[in-house]
């Protein structure tokens, strides 16, 4: 029911009912829209803060995208019912909401659109949508053509829901001169202060039409009437009773009575967005609505995408993997570091690793994104809960519970920056911050490990406050005494690549006093959270070790052992005894998950985390971030080229049939997590989350570059060091690195350890120096049988 299409540029789902919340995304950095296969869409966009121009009827909260998002009959969607006239029957594209067995169906994610062809009672719709790049709306081409071989007359309606506004105030009518239906409303608000916010606020949407239909419904009730959405009373009229909504719920249906020959087509354009006022709507629709204005801004919108592309090209014995390597893990790594999640306050820690990956992508931007992040540094030394992006913006939920891990991804994420540009002038920028202080960059890094440093008991291990990397592990620490075990050993990791880079800049004394600190740190850990096969996640407030072996639940935690491997903390005896109990407890066929058993029951001395759905996010699921960690320090490790690429392969979908239905999700994203409960819940494990909001994207491509392939900045030069798993005989890799092109050919011979030649020479070491930009390197290597 799947496979690539157009060069892998595409990927094609044929059934609406295999995969029902399977879908794709598109974003620009005003807004994003991620929509299923069956036309359910949730959209958003930024003014500056998120915001919604087709509403779900929920208010307690704003919601951005939810994990395995549900959707029901009246979710927002884009959807175009069509009936024939003559025998009454109706079905609806793309398949919502009369689900009516298609004859034909296919659902298109591409890069830079998102595409369905559909046929039923023969009719063919056909629709497109796509995105400006730099203006928020939606850009809709519906095609319909009669494939039925005889005359035929019908109606075809667009139905484009706008959803529940507003309590306080929403309508909507059909407005003649911008041929469209307008809605309107007031952004429910409480606080007098609020009003002055809001008052600019893009509170009206619309949906505009480019040709006029024949006839309209403004309103929700007018049109779905007594039929309800599976065969809307006004379809059983000759035409739509032209409704307005007065504090009525809005929305926008279009209808147009056709005469088909056989074979005849029309094609219509539509636009879906946000405006502040009938100005901005008339603006909009001059400058996008015709069809070469489509054109152009597609054409725009597939050049923006494709400066996403990435530096790597690879061609192995998987080409499922060739595929999302070559064209889809870069596009979602760009997304990350082009808008940060469209957040105004993204979380620090997801800044830091988001922008890591544009290191592959945009170095330029990472860099930038180090200042912003650095300049908001706290006088103390420590990091911010996040990074705020906008004038006005503020910290708000997440953002508001204290969590100590965010310094650590300063040297974490600048080792990439390192190796990526080998620009370390960037350490000498001099950053004013908020609060007057004046450093440069080497010297606010500093601060901010002598500030993890401090942040540690008389142990010597981490504080937790209220969270880690892992949001919900709120109560661990909360009454202040709390440890976490992963935070002393990403201490030590971050401490020893700080060292490393106080080395290179010649500051001995730093070097050895950073070096001194992560020994330490490894040490307590050993001390204090050494179990005997693993490393312990953490010691509550009330002095209880956990993550141990006779937990019953949250038994053993994956990223206390990935960072022990990073820092040094586990010798290799130590490894030894841990690699082999990750294996067996937490290795399932979806993933290696992030701990296990899951909770069953809140546990009040480590917090939300536990209540979670078993198996579901943080709550022991395939939690790929997790993941990322433990496959990058199997590569660092070396020696586990197996191990490591099966982890990596499975943080994607596929490539089995029976895994992509499980799944429920096309490979075209990694997703946040898969569930867990492998044991507990099998009918629910390797789900995906459907989110594509993950700091997993940065690591994967890591991986990919600097494990699988082998190809790794270091100081001056490109070190080459490929990690083959068993099965395959060699590979091809094309990676721009510091503007030269690198072709790598590798394959297995009788050699003892890796051999690289450039020109039929040996290249020392593997370590390929003095790189000119834009030249071409032709490296062969050869790997051990
Ligand atoms: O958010 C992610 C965070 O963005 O969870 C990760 C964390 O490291 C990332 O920074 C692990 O906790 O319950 C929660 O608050 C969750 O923590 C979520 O918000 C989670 C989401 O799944 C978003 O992707």
């Amino acid at each position: 029911v799947l496979q690539p299409s157009n060069n892998g540029n595409r990927y094609e789902l044929t059934s609406p009912t295999a995969m029902p919340k399977a879908g794709g995304f598109l974003w620009n950095q005003k807004m994003m829209i991620q929509i299923t296969c069956r036309g359910y869409a949730t959209a958003q966009f930024m003014q500056p803060e998120p915001a919604k121009y087709a509403y779900a009827p929920n208010i307690e909260a704003k919601t951005f995208m939810q994990p395995e998002q549900n959707y029901y009959a009246h979710h927002p969607g884009r959807f175009v019912y069509v009936k024939d006239l003559e025998t009454g029957e109706l079905f609806s594209a793309p398949h919502e909401p009369v689900r009516a067995t298609p004859d034909r169906f296919v659902f298109s994610v591409g890069k830079s659109d998102v595409a369905w062809a559909v046929e039923k009672l023969g009719v063919r719709i056909e629709m497109v949508m796509g995105l400006p790049t730099d203006d928020v709306a939606e850009l809709w081409t519906v095609r319909v053509t009669n494939v039925s071989g005889r005359p035929r007359r019908i109606s075809v309606t667009p139905y484009f829901p706008f959803g529940y506004m507003s309590w306080m105030n929403q309508s909507a009518e059909w407005n003649p001169d911008l041929v469209g239906v307008v809605a309107s409303c007031v952004t429910p608000y409480q606080k007098a202060t609020e009003y002055f916010k809001n008052k600019y606020l893009k509170d009206k949407s619309y949906f505009l039409c480019e040709t006029p239909p024949d006839s309209w419904d403004a309103s929700q009730q007018a049109f779905e009437g007594e039929g309800g959405l599976h065969n809307p009373s006004a379809l059983q009229e000759p035409q739509l009773s032209g409704s307005d909504a007065r504090y009525e719920t809005p929305t926008a249906a279009v209808q147009y009575r056709l005469s088909l020959g056989a074979g005849d087509e029309r094609e219509y354009r539509f636009m879906f967005g946000p405006a502040y006022d009938e100005a901005e709507i008339r603006s909009m629709r001059e400058r996008f609505l015709s069809k070469a204005a489509f054109v152009r801004t597609a054409d725009e919108y597939a050049a923006y995408m494709a400066r996403g592309r990435g530096c790597l090209r690879i061609e192995t014995p998987d080409k499922e993997l060739d595929n999302f390597v070559n064209n889809w893990l870069p596009r979602q790594v760009y997304y990350h570091g082009d808008v940060n999640r469209l957040t105004t306050d993204p979380q620090t820690r997801n800044y830091l690793q988001d922008n890591m990956g544009m290191n592959y992508i945009k170095p330029d931007v990472a860099r930038r994104a180090f200042i912003t992040a650095i300049s908001q540094q706290e006088a103390n030394g420590s990091m911010p809960d996040g990074i705020l992006l906008a004038e006005g913006a503020e910290l708000k939920y997440i953002n508001q519970i204290p969590h100590t891990d965010h310094c650590v991804w300063l040297p974490v994420t600048l080792d990439v920056y390192l190796s990526e540009t080998g620009d370390y002038s960037l350490l000498n920028e001099r950053v004013r911050s908020a609060n007057g202080d004046n450093f440069t960059v080497f010297e606010r890094f500093s601060r901010a490990m002598d500030w993890l440093l401090k942040l540690r008991d008389d142990r010597g291990l981490s504080y937790i406050a209220q969270g880690d990397w892992c949001d919900p592990m709120n109560m661990v620490g909360y009454k202040g005494r709390g440890v976490s075990g992963w935070l002393t050993l990403a201490t030590a990791y971050a401490l020893n690549l700080w060292a490393d880079v106080c080395a290179h800049q010649g500051a001995t004394d730093l070097a050895s006093h950073y070096r001194t600190g992560a020994a330490a740190c490894n040490a307590a850990a050993n001390t204090y959270l050494w179990d005997g096969d693993w490393f312990a996640r953490g010691i509550t407030d009330d002095d209880t070790v956990f993550g141990v072996s006779t937990d019953p639940q949250g038994r053993i935690w994956l990223n206390p052992q990935s960072f022990a491997m990073l820092s040094g903390a586990a010798s290799p005896q130590q490894t030894a005894r841990i690699i082999p109990q990750i294996d067996e407890q937490l290795t399932t066929p979806y993933g290696v998950l992030m701990f296990a058993p899951p909770f069953t029951a809140m546990r009040e001395d480590i917090g939300r985390v536990t209540q979670k759905a078993l198996g579901s996010a943080e709550n022991g699921a395939v939690y790929n971030h997790a993941a990322a960690f433990y496959i990058y320090s199997l590569y660092r490790l070396g020696g586990q080229a197996d191990r490591a690429f099966s982890h990596l392969r499975q943080l994607l979908p596929g490539p089995t049939e029976a895994d992509y239905r499980q799944r429920g999700q096309l490979p075209v994203y990694i997703p946040n997590y898969y569930r867990g409960g492998w044991r507990e819940e099998p009918r629910t494990a390797g789900r995906s989350s459907q989110l594509f909001n993950t700091g997993t994207v940065s690591w994967a491509y890591r991986c990919v570059i600097e494990g699988l392939c082998g190809l790794r900045g270091e100081g001056e030069g490109l070190v080459v060091r490929p990690q083959l798993p068993k099965g395959w005989d060699g590979m091809k890799v094309e990676r721009v690195f510091r503007g030269a092109t690198f072709k790598v050919v590798v394959q297995r011979g009788e050699v003892g350890d890796v051999v690289v030649k450039m020109g039929g020479v040996v290249v020392p070491e593997g370590r390929v120096v003095e790189i000119k930009e834009g030249e071409v390197y032709e490296l062969e290597v050869v790997v051990p049988k």
